[in-house]
């Protein structure tokens, strides 16, 4: 045999081993596709983390982690094109969009891809169940408290939020809204969007600072927002004039809080959320639980979900950080 044919002959053989190998994969993993608003987002990195926890435990379950590069709707529809085209067994979306995305979704449903959402909902039509954080109520009860607790003689706040048609913080803003009428002396300015993109979260914070010269707070609702606003009170020597608040990661917020641009600020555990929207996931698309108002689905190690009438549900309650406890956390997410 001449040299040339046996080359041949060998990554004939090489093929044929790797045909074989991905036929055995195939008979093996549920492929779980977690979809997030953007990817490069440290919330998102950290429920990625999350779900590859839960696919470790149940045993059978792969993590195919995807997004857009921006917080788009359009960019999500592509991503969920090619997971149909690949034929995933499940999708758990973080939707930029709560109406855009279900043509999309439905379409998923209907070669079989059990959809839910998760973090921020799609409408009911688009996903069997949305599985949120938090209660949005208290997200929003929160939110105002936080602010208002440093603002002992009320004052103007202003909101930096991330898409305008995100739809997990648009829902946290209505409910700030509405808990507002509790504290009279405590006005919103206005409501901006910094997409969740770090550099125009940053020069929708510089605008906030240079167009309020009275202002008190920043509430971000936002990991992303929270910090390019801190970032851009400190640079603009506005410590201890401005409190940025809102949702953020400690690992992200740690160093400022202890410049003092945030006294404190809330969030749930992103791995848990990561890790009880696979879970339901598995369970959903192995018929192990059927998704119904009433419903209590396994979240595994984070206890049941009981879904509403519009087959919502709660995970736990935000955990306030402060001076006191951020550096500890830090160290998880
Ligand atoms: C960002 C995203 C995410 C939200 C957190 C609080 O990371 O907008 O959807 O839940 O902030």
């Amino acid at each position: 045999m001449s040299i040339w044919k046996k080359a041949i002959s060998t990554a004939a053989l090489a093929t044929a081993l790797a045909t074989s190998t991905v036929t055995v994969a195939q008979a093996a993993p549920m492929r779980i596709a977690v979809v997030v608003k953007a990817l490069g987002i440290g919330f998102f990195d950290a429920v990625h983390k999350g779900a590859e926890e839960a696919a470790k435990q149940i045993g059978d379950v792969q993590i195919i982690y995807t997004g857009p590069t921006k917080t788009t709707a359009e960019g999500q529809i592509q991503v969920i094109d090619s997971l149909i085209a690949q034929r995933v067994d499940a999708i758990a979306i973080s939707a930029n969009d709560k109406d855009a995305l279900v043509p999309a979704l439905k379409k998923a449903m209907q070669r079989g891809i059990t959809v839910i959402s998760f973090d921020s909902g799609v409408a009911p039509e688009g996903r069997l169940m949305q599985l949120n954080a938090s209660s949005t109520p208290l997200i929003g009860q929160t939110l105002i408290k936080l602010a208002a607790d440093h603002m002992p003689n009320g004052g103007e706040v202003a909101v930096l939020s991330a898409s305008a048609t995100a739809t997990n913080q648009n829902a946290w803003i209505a409910a700030m809204k509405g808990e507002m009428k509790n504290y009279p002396n405590i006005k919103l300015a206005t409501v901006v969007y910094g997409d969740d993109m770090a550099d125009k979260s940053y020069r929708e914070a510089q605008g906030l600072i240079k167009t309020y010269p009275n202002l008190k707070a920043i509430i971000a609702p936002t990991t992303v927002g929270i910090q390019a606003a801190a970032q851009a009170v400190e640079d603009a020597h506005m410590v201890g004039k401005i409190n940025v608040t809102g949702l953020g990661l400690p690992s992200e917020m740690a160093g400022h809080v202890h410049s003092g641009a945030s006294k404190s600020f809330a969030i749930w555990n992103p791995i848990d959320l990561g890790y009880a929207a696979t879970e339901i996931a598995y369970n959903l698309a192995t018929k192990k639980a059927v998704a119904k108002p009433g419903a209590k689905i396994s979240m595994g190690r984070m206890g049941t979900v009981t879904l509403d009438e519009h087959n919502d549900g709660a995970m736990a309650n935000p955990f306030v950080y402060d001076a006191s406890n951020v550096d500890q956390f830090a160290k998880i997410f």
